[in-house]
C-alpha cells in the first residue's frame, strides 16, 4: 500500500501509513474490499424500484434489453439519476429549511440566541422578494421575509419568487420555454419520486426535464435560502485568513472538530469556547485552551464567517481520529462516514450526534434544539474539556498545515475589484474582455477515494490559472485549494498566468477565490448573474465564457449541483462519469443534444488537467462567439485620427 497512491496531501499520506501500520481500516481499504464493484450499477443500468426486479439490462446487448416492465436501459439510468437529483436536492433545500426555522425562531423570539446579524443583507434579500423595506423596521421586513422564504419550500401555486429574482431574463425565458421553471422546492422532489415510480413516464427525456427543475429549486431554491439566510443570521463572510490541514490541531488544547454542514450549532459552540469560565475549565484540566477546527462543509461555514481553522476534507475525516488528539467530533448532517462510529471506539473521541435526522451505530446523541442553543453548545464543550485526561500520549499530529484567505462573497467581490467607491463587476467584465482574465471557472465538490485524494482539484485548479481562468471554489475542492496553498494571495505570482497574475496582483486576491460551502454554489450562480447584468459579455450565463467541475464528486449533492450549473446554462466537467453510460440515448442527450435545449451539458474526463483543457477549449469557444478573441491592432493616432474620434 503505497500512501501517495491513495492521497496527495503530505498530511493525509502520513495518516494514511500511520493507519495502515496500525491494521485500522479506512476508505480507501474499504473500497479495495468492494472490487470489482458491480457494473451495471456504475453504467447505471439496473433497476430494484419494484419487486418484479431486481432487473438489470445487458451492456453488451447479448441478454435482455428491458427490465420485466419493459422500461430500456434509457428509462432505468434517467429514473435513477433523477432519483439522485432528489436526494441531493432534498438534502441541500432541507437544510436551507432548516436554516429558515431558525431564522424565524429569531425573528419571533425576543429572547433567542440566534440574532440578526446583517441588517442590510436582510434589505437586499428581502427587496428581491418584493417585501416593501423602504420605512420599514427591521423586524417587520424580518417577519415578512420569513413567511415569503418558508412558501417557496411548500406553496402549492406558481413559481418559485427566487427563479425570477436572481437569474438573468434571457435565462428565465429559457426555463419557461422548455418548461422547467421550478414551482416549489418540495413538489420538484417529490414529483420525480413520482415519476420514478413503476409505470409512470419512461421517456428518458421527461425523466430529465424533471431533474433539471428541481436542481434548479435547489441552486436557486433551497440552497440560496440556505446561504442568503445564513448570511443574515451569522453574518455575511468577509474577507478572513485560515489555516488549513491536519497541523491546525493543537497537542496542548482540548481539540473540538466540527463536521458536517449546518452552521447552526457549530457557530455557537465557537462563540460559548472562548467564554473564561470555559477557557478556565480546560486550564484547571491541564490543557493550554480550547481549539475548535472543523471538517468539511460546517468548518467551511466557520472559517468563512470566524477564521476557524479547517482540518481537512471529506477523505480526512477517519484520519483525523487517527491523530488521536481529538477529544470531540461534534457532527450535524451530510458526508459523515458511518465509519467514525467504530472508529472513535478505538480512540478516547467521543463522536456526537446532535440532529435527529442523524443517528450513527457508536456514537452518543446529545439533541440540539435551537431554543436551547447555548445551553447545548456549553455542554458539549464541557464533554470535550473533561475528556481531555483521557487521552493517551501526545498524540500524531501531522506537521503539516497552510495558510489562505477565504469568505469571497457575490457582494464583497465587487468590493475586491472594484475598489470601495466604484464597487461593481465592471473591472471583472472589462478584464475578461480584453482577455487579461480569459474567463471564470467553478471548481467544486467531493473527494472519493477511487481518485488521488485533493490530486483532482490541485492539477485541474493550477491548470486553468496557468491559462488565466480565475477560479472560484467552494467545499472539499476548496479545502484542497487551501491546503496546496492555492488561496494564498502570493498564489498568483507562482501558478498564474502573465494576465491573471497582473489582476490578481494590482487588487490583491488570491487566484482562487472560496466561497463557501457547498450550499454556497448558489453563490456561483448569483455571481455569474452579476457578470451577466453588469453587461459586455452576453444576455445569459450560457453565453459566458466560464465553466464548472467536480473533479472528485462522489455524492448525490454534487448531481444536483452539477444538474443545475448545467441546467443554468453551465458547461460541467465532472471526474468519475454519471452512472449512465449503460444508456447510450441518455448519455448522449447529457452530454451533448442537452445543449440544444438549455444552453450547458455536462462532460465526464478523469484526467484532470484534460478536463481543465476541454474547459479552456469551451471558455474560448464562448469568447470567439462573443466576439472578444480578435486581436486588436494598437495604432498611433496622428491628430488627423484623433479629428475623427466622437464621444459618446
Ligand atoms: Ni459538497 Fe461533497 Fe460533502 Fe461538502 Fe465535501 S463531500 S457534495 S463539499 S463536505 S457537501
Amino acid at each position: 500500500m503505497d500512501p501517495k497512491k491513495r492521497s496527495s496531501d503530505k498530511a493525509a499520506q502520513e495518516m494514511i501509513k500511520q493507519m495502515a501500520e496500525a491494521g485500522i481500516e479506512n476508505a480507501w481499504d474499504r473500497l479495495e474490499q468492494q472490487e470489482p464493484q458491480c457494473g451495471f450499477g456504475k453504467l447505471g443500468i439496473c433497476c430494484r424500484n419494484c419487486t418484479m426486479g431486481p432487473c438489470r439490462i445487458d451492456p453488451f446487448g447479448d441478454g435482455p434489453q428491458a427490465g420485466v416492465c419493459g422500461a430500456t436501459a434509457d428509462t432505468i439510468a434517467a429514473r435513477n439519476l433523477v432519483r439522485m437529483v432528489a436526494g441531493g436536492a432534498a438534502a441541500h433545500s432541507d437544510h436551507g429549511r432548516d436554516i429558515a426555522h431558525t431564522f424565524k425562531m429569531a425573528v419571533e423570539n425576543e429572547s433567542c440566541d440566534y440574532t440578526i446579524k446583517d441588517e442590510l443583507k436582510l434589505r437586499e434579500v428581502a427587496a428581491r422578494y418584493g417585501i416593501k423595506v423602504e420605512g420599514r423596521d427591521t423586524k417587520e421586513i424580518a417577519s415578512d421575509l420569513s413567511d415569503a422564504v418558508m412558501a417557496e419550500f411548500g406553496k402549492q401555486e406558481g413559481t418559485l419568487v427566487s427563479a425570477a429574482a436572481y437569474p438573468p431574463p434571457a435565462r428565465q425565458k429559457v426555463w419557461k420555454e422548455f418548461g422547467i421553471t421550478p414551482r416549489s422546492i418540495d413538489r420538484e422532489i417529490v414529483e420525480i419520486m413520482h415519476r420514478t415510480h413503476i409505470g409512470v413516464g419512461s421517456d428518458y427525456k421527461n425523466l430529465v426535464k424533471q431533474g433539471l427543475r428541481a436542481c434548479l429549486s435547489d441552486g436557486w431554491g433551497g440552497s440560496l435560502i440556505a446561504t442568503e439566510l445564513s448570511d443574515i443570521l451569522f453574518g455575511s463572510p468577509w474577507p478572513i485568513q485560515f489555516g488549513a490541514n491536519l497541523g491546525v490541531l493543537d497537542a496542548e488544547q482540548v481539540n473540538i472538530i466540527v463536521h458536517g454542514h449546518e452552521p447552526t450549532l457549530s457557530d455557537i459552540v465557537v462563540a460559548v469556547s472562548q467564554e473564561p469560565e470555559l477557557v478556565k475549565m480546560a486550564k484547571d484540566n491541564g490543557a493550554k485552551g480550547i481549539n475548535i477546527a472543523g471538517m468539511c462543509c460546517t468548518a467551511i461555514e466557520m472559517l468563512m464567517r470566524h477564521g476557524i481553522p479547517v482540518a481537512g476534507n471529506f477523505l480526512q475525516q477517519e484520519l483525523a481520529v487517527m491523530t488521536g488528539v481529538v477529544e470531540v467530533m461534534l457532527v450535524d448532517v451530510q458526508c459523515i462516514m458511518p465509519a467514525l462510529g467504530s472508529l472513535s471506539g478505538c480512540f478516547h473521541t467521543r463522536l456526537i450526534t446532535t440532529s435527529p435526522k442523524c443517528k450513527i451505530a457508536g456514537a452518543e446523541h446529545i439533541e440540539f434544539h435551537e431554543d436551547k442553543a447555548v445551553e447545548t453548545a456549553r455542554e458539549i464543550v464541557k464533554i470535550a474539556i473533561e475528556n481531555f485526561a483521557n487521552r493517551k500520549g501526545k498524540g500524531n499530529i501531522p506537521k503539516v498545515k497552510e495558510r489562505g484567505i477565504a469568505g469571497f462573497t457575490t457582494e464583497n467581490i465587487s468590493y475586491h475589484l472594484g475598489g470601495r467607491f466604484r464597487a461593481s463587476y465592471r473591472p471583472l467584465n472589462d478584464n475578461i474582455i480584453n482577455g487579461r482574465v480569459r474567463g471564470a471557472a467553478g471548481v467544486v465538490g467531493c473527494n472519493n477515494p477511487k481518485q488521488v485524494h485533493d490530486y483532482g482539484h490541485i492539477a485541474m485548479i493550477k491548470e486553468l490559472i496557468k491559462n488565466d481562468v480565475l477560479v472560484v471554489s467552494t467545499g472539499c475542492s476548496a479545502i484542497a485549494a487551501a491546503k496546496a496553498g492555492l488561496m494564498r494571495p502570493e498564489a498568483a505570482a507562482k501558478y498564474c498566468g502573465k494576465g491573471l497574475a497582473e489582476v490578481c496582483e494590482t487588487v490583491g486576491i488570491p487566484p482562487v477565490l472560496h466561497v463557501g460551502s457547498c450550499v454556497d454554489n448558489s453563490r456561483i450562480l448569483t455571481i455569474l448573474a452579476n457578470i451577466v447584468a453588469e453587461g459586455g459579455l452576453g444576455d445569459d450565463i450560457s453565453d459566458l465564457p466560464v465553466a464548472g467541475a467536480a473533479p472528485e464528486w462522489m455524492s448525490e449533492k454534487a448531481v444536483s449541483i452539477g444538474m443545475y450549473f448545467v441546467a443554468s446554462g453551465v458547461y460541467t466537467v465532472i471526474g468519475e462519469p454519471l452512472p449512465v453510460l449503460g444508456a447510450p440515448n441518455l448519455t448522449r442527450y447529457l452530454t451533448d443534444e442537452i445543449e440544444k435545449d438549455i444552453g450547458g451539458k455536462w462532460a465526464f474526463e478523469r484526467d484532470p488537467i484534460k478536463a481543465a483543457r476541454m474547459m479552456i477549449e469551451h471558455i474560448e469557444k464562448k469568447r470567439d462567439a462573443l466576439g472578444i478573441n480578435v486581436e486588436k491592432e494598437r495604432k498611433l493616432y496622428d491628430m488627423a485620427d484623433r479629428r475623427t474620434l466622437t464621444i459618446e
